[in-house]
């Protein structure tokens, strides 16, 4: 008998968002003092341990994630969504970046949670406030009986089966799409364009870094010159991005670029940013897209952009992912993204109370902020 305490249970929706799992929670039912908070969720999901054996994560940054969400404040969102990056082999939690795969739960799980009621003709639009970035998004998904629906016919490449469609619309952000000004920089001897529509990204031709760029994420990860080059790009865009030092964070993403192999618009590897992206994140592709439109960016003689309509089709080492995004420059001005939307699928696994690992076990090294 140690005589210790057994830590407290806490309420969790455990759910697939997209192309990613996270473990969702209502903001009360965490301690409001971040730093709590995030020792608390690294003892949840089992970090730091490369295997998350004693928790709820899947051993992957993909499958290591957070949701917290509240209702919102402001007249313009219904929920506000705070995004939470677990690391899986450090102690480290980070709000630096923003998740629109876990988006595609966080309508559903408002509504399971009674945060939302659900919408009277069988369908809830949910209004979300994106904490991590200030922006907004709306998605819209079936509550047939006033219960969300997970069952559905809809497919997105990288996940078996089908599921109920959960369509997210962005109305356009308020930050810059080229955020350091320029339609193509050289960084550490490499043509980039720096992008971001919804998450910091930066485009690479993947020949310009020695690789074809349909290379499998495996194949990539185990290239040590390629993973330095790529850090090294990664640090010197942090700044110009406006992101400041961007050591200990996981943006901007790096997408190496390759003419399409399948009939899309582009192929994609993507480093989010030391695993590569066994498909791709849903602003990563919202990013690489808009990037794809910018006219003489580095994907120019790379990409095949369609004659006509919003849709591009991103394609990533799982198959692809379509999205609809609109680029319009006014007069002289910089360019700029007018619409962004995505179709995303989302499921509850498993819903209860998860038990955290004893607090002593647990060294806190918060990331950068
Ligand atoms: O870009 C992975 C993911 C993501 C983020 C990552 C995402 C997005 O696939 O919107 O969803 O880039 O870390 O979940």
């Amino acid at each position: 008998m140690t005589g210790e305490p057994e830590p407290a249970g806490v309420r969790c929706l455990l759910m697939r968002g997209g192309t990613s799992k996270g473990a969702y929670f209502l903001a009360g039912d965490l301690p409001a003092d971040p730093a709590a908070r995030d020792d608390l969720l690294l003892r949840i999901m089992g970090s730091p341990d490369p295997r998350q054996i004693d928790g709820l994560g899947g051993a992957h940054p993909l499958t290591s994630k957070v949701a917290v969400v509240s209702p919102s404040a402001g007249g313009d969102a219904d929920v506000d969504y705070l995004f939470l990056q677990v690391a899986v082999d450090t102690a480290g939690v980070s709000d630096r970046q923003n998740c629109g795969n876990l988006l595609a739960g966080v309508g559903p799980f408002a509504v399971e949670r009674g945060l939302v009621a659900p919408g009277d003709d069988g369908r809830t639009s949910v209004r979300i406030r994106m904490v991590n970035t200030g922006d907004l998004a709306t998605a819209t998904f079936p509550t047939p009986r006033g219960r969300p629906a997970y069952s559905g016919g809809a497919r997105i490449s990288g996940v078996p089966g089908t599921a109920a469609p959960v369509v997210i619309e962005f109305p356009p952000g308020g930050g810059p799409l080229l955020p350091t000004g320029n339609v193509r920089d050289t960084i550490a001897g490499t043509p980039v364009t720096c992008v971001d529509n919804g998450m910091p990204t930066v485009l690479i031709p993947a020949d310009a870094l020695g690789v074809t760029g349909y290379e499998t994420p495996r194949e990539l990860e185990a290239d040590a010159a390629l993973r330095e080059r790529v850090e090294e790009i990664r640090l010197a865009a942090g700044p110009l991005m406006g992101l400041g030092d961007v050591g200990a964070t996981t943006v901007p993403k790096l997408s190496l670029l390759a003419p399409p192999a399948h009939g899309g618009a582009v192929s994609t590897r993507t480093f989010i940013p030391h695993r590569c992206h066994t498909s791709i994140g849903v602003l990563g592709a919202a990013g690489v897209a808009a990037g794809l439109r910018v006219p003489g960016g580095v994907a120019d003689g790379i990409a095949d952009l369609p004659a006509e309509g919003d849709r591009l089709r991103v394609e990533h080492p799982t198959g692809f992912l379509d999205i609809d995004v609109r680029v319009a420059a006014h007069g002289d001005g910089p360019p700029a993204v007018t619409r962004t939307a995505v179709v995303r699928t989302a499921r509850k696994i498993f819903d209860g109370t998860v038990f955290p690992r004893p607090a002593h076990t647990s060294p806190l090294e918060r990331q950068d902020r």
